[in-house]
């Protein structure tokens, strides 16, 4: 009998989907990558980031705009708790922009599943400065959607992707960026609830 309820409980364990339904994930790479995954040209280094670890890529002119970092199984699953509501806050940095920089293309995230990819772009960055928080809200209008449908996507996340490197090279001499403080926020952030506090307080003027 004991033994049928732990299979039972094995089994329902099983079939709950890898991770999220709306819990918060962070990762801040302080004590290593903490599950990322990334192509060679990115790593982790343990001081420099806002503050200590952080992923870094130093990307040669051979390898154009292919270094970034896949989010761990924490960040994935269903996210349709998150649409219209959530978003995706991380830090990142151009620590240089390498030799005789050619184009540069906007920050990019990636998300992908069995319903389909998106990509969010945010602003373009064409000289090296200090850390920065960027968010892109979970809602449709932020994003372009290369394939599938929206809700479908969300129901199933299994890809979420950082682009570390963004600068295209003619010169042989490493572009370099990091990201640190990712995070998958279920609530508005608070930086958009001060935005918005202050839009209201000045609206009641
Ligand atoms: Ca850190
Ligand atoms: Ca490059």
């Amino acid at each position: 009998m004991k033994s049928c309820r732990l299979f039972a409980i094995a089994s329902a364990i099983a079939v709950v989907p890898p991770a999220l339904a709306g819990a918060p994930a962070f990762s801040n790479f302080d004590d290593g990558p903490q599950g990322w995954t990334f192509p060679s040209g990115t790593e982790w280094r343990s001081t420099g980031g806002n503050s200590a670890g952080h992923l870094y890529g130093a990307m040669p002119d051979e390898q154009n705009i292919t270094a970034g970092a896949f989010a761990p199984a924490e960040f994935l699953g269903n996210w349709t708790s998150l649409d219209g509501s959530g978003s995706i806050s991380f830090d990142y940095r151009r620590f240089s922009n390498g030799e005789t920089p050619r184009a540069f293309f906007p920050l990019t995230i990636q998300i992908a599943g069995p319903g389909g990819n998106a990509t969010w772009n945010g602003p373009i960055i064409n000289k090296p400065g200090d850390w920065t928080t960027y968010i892109a809200p979970i809602n449709q209008a932020a994003w372009t959607l290369d394939d599938g449908d929206w809700n479908e996507l969300l129901a199933d996340v299994t890809v979420f992707y950082i682009q570390l490197e963004l600068v295209v090279n003619d010169g042989l001499i490493d572009d370099t960026a990091g990201i640190d403080n990712v995070s998958l926020i279920p609530a508005p952030s608070a930086a958009a609830l001060v935005a918005l506090s202050f839009l209201s307080a000045r609206r009641r003027r």
